[in-house]
């Protein structure tokens, strides 16, 4: 099969995403401060308690890890040694022939509590070279600014990002990003999964939900996704004005929810949730809140501080394409509590029985990305962005060293030809990176064995092994998809 075969457009960005935090490891090197995911669990399976700092970490567990930042309180610490590792790892994606490579910068690499008034040079030097050597190899670098890598500091002494001082902050760690590497970066995201804030307030803005009233804790939820909301605008004209040609996206996990039957209690039900999944990319794209959002503020009495001018600089500075991550679609039924549940470790919901599930419970659905991208083009007529999507699964590692990963060429298999049916459809797709290329520490796990790479890397749950980099049979079968434009599949 040749390249004309494809129903890719030409320049299609084929590659793979990452995060710093998931990756990176070397936490506490060349003067890099702690941010929240240094103080997420590294083995939740083994200590309970520390498994549920995963969704609202306590503020004395803080104050742990800020003195000592050790034994249990260190999920990504480690990640796979990226810091040290990344030429190496460049190869590899070089040769499956990346066309792209989405990865993060860590606030405190450059600003160890977020709030210092330079940056640190060592964090600069890093992340030059790491775009300057991604380049050299013809990879386009897409960069998240802000991948769950909030500084402790801010989380600690801001209420996360409900405190509108933030949004300086940030807006002085996007000014060093731009200026120092702006002329390797193109494309740009700002905040990863910005819809996530209720699933995992700690991981996300910085928001330890323990310290706060129940009844406080949604309203400040809102306010800083408000703030985020502000910072994503003034990032995005900053963006425009310091690197002329550059591109800002939002970033947002599409999890398409279908109603369970055409009962039309089910559709409203449906529709809803599409909707509120929907509120975070409609802010950043259309410019404007909606107004069911501001109606349930006024029901709940829920009041979110707007700065002055805020309306404007929301509906003035859009950003330039919707990039988002897919994993898994949902059902939505009135009668749920009847209904037989699927337990993702992420998302919980009642089962589809059409679809079947991984092995952390998460609902493969193909369909579901063509469904998700054409609707998502009818609602914001902007070029799309899939920077996400793949099989978390245990691997094996055969006695010769190879690794035989058939379901994970099956799934990404079937997701592609899924994205080919929506761009014959019309749909503006600008590439596709799937997630955890190469192997790395899981977000909501914390382990090394929920494995998404077409690259092995050797470690597991208890950081033992060498760190070494195999290819996997979806190495082999990846490359050549590039190589004919998504045509041999
Ligand atoms: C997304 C996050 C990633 C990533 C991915 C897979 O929600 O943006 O950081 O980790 O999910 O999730 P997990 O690692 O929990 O399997």
């Amino acid at each position: 099969m040749s390249t004309t075969d494809s129903v890719f457009p030409k320049g299609f960005l084929w590659g793979g995403a990452t995060a710093a935090n998931q990756c990176e490891g070397a936490w506490d090197v060349d003067g890099k401060g702690l941010s929240v995911a240094d103080c997420t669990t590294y083995k939740p399976h083994v200590d309970k308690k520390d498994y549920a700092a995963l969704h609202g970490i306590t503020s004395e567990q803080i104050a742990e890890a800020e003195e000592s930042a050790d034994t249990h309180m260190y999920p990504k610490r480690h990640g796979i040694d990226f810091y040290h590792r990344y030429k190496e790892d460049i190869e590899l994606f070089a040769e499956m022939g990346f066309k792209t490579l989405r990865v993060s910068i860590q606030w405190t690499r450059l600003f160890p509590t977020g709030t210092e008034a330079e940056p640190l040079q060592s964090g600069i030097d890093f992340y030059r070279d790491l775009f300057r050597t991604l380049r050299e190899h013809d990879i386009e670098p897409l960069v998240t600014l802000h991948h769950y890598e909030m500084p402790l500091y801010l989380a600690n002494h801001y209420d996360g990002w409900g405190k509108r001082e933030v949004i300086d902050f940030f807006l002085r760690f996007c000014e060093v990003c731009f200026r120092e590497f702006g002329e390797y970066v193109t494309y740009w995201l700002t905040f990863n999964e910005i819809d996530s804030v209720f699933r995992h307030p700690w991981t996300t803005i910085g928001v330890c939900t323990d310290r706060y009233a129940p009844e406080k804790r949604e309203e400040l939820i809102y306010q800083c996704v408000h703030n985020q909301f502000v910072a994503s605008a003034l990032a995005t004209k900053m963006l425009h004005e310091m690197v002329p040609g550059a591109q800002m996206g939002c970033m947002v996990t599409r999890t398409l929810t279908y109603p369970e039957n055409c009962n039309p209690k089910n559709m409203l039900l449906a529709q809803k949730t599409n909707r509120d999944n929907y509120f975070y990319s409609d802010v950043q794209v259309l410019g404007e809140y909606p107004a069911h959002v501001l109606k349930y503020w006024e029901r709940a009495g829920i009041h979110v501080e707007f700065g002055q001018g805020d309306e404007a600089i929301l509906k003035q500075y859009p950003v330039d394409f919707v990039s988002f991550s897919y994993y898994m679609s949902m059902v939505d039924s009135i009668d749920a509590e009847q209904r037989e549940k699927v337990g993702g470790n992420l998302a919980t919901g009642v089962k589809n029985p059409y679809l079947p599930v991984s092995d952390w419970g998460w609902q493969v659905d193909p369909d579901g990305l063509t469904y998700a991208l054409i609707d998502m083009q009818d609602r914001y007529h902007k070029p799309l962005f899939i920077v996400e999507n793949g099989l978390g699964a245990y691997d094996t590692v055969n006695e010769d060293g190879t690794i035989d990963d058939d379901y994970r060429i099956d799934y990404f298999r079937e997701h592609i030809k899924a994205i080919g049916a929506a761009i014959e459809e019309g749909v503006d797709v600008m590439g596709y990176t799937p997630w955890g290329c190469i192997d790395l520490v899981s977000m909501s796990t914390c382990q090394m064995s929920k494995r998404y790479g077409f690259v092995y890397v050797d470690l597991d749950d208890d950081g033992n092994g060498t760190y070494a980099r195999s290819r996997k049979k979806s190495f082999y079968w990846y490359k050549k998809v590039i190589e004919t434009n998504g045509a041999d599949l």
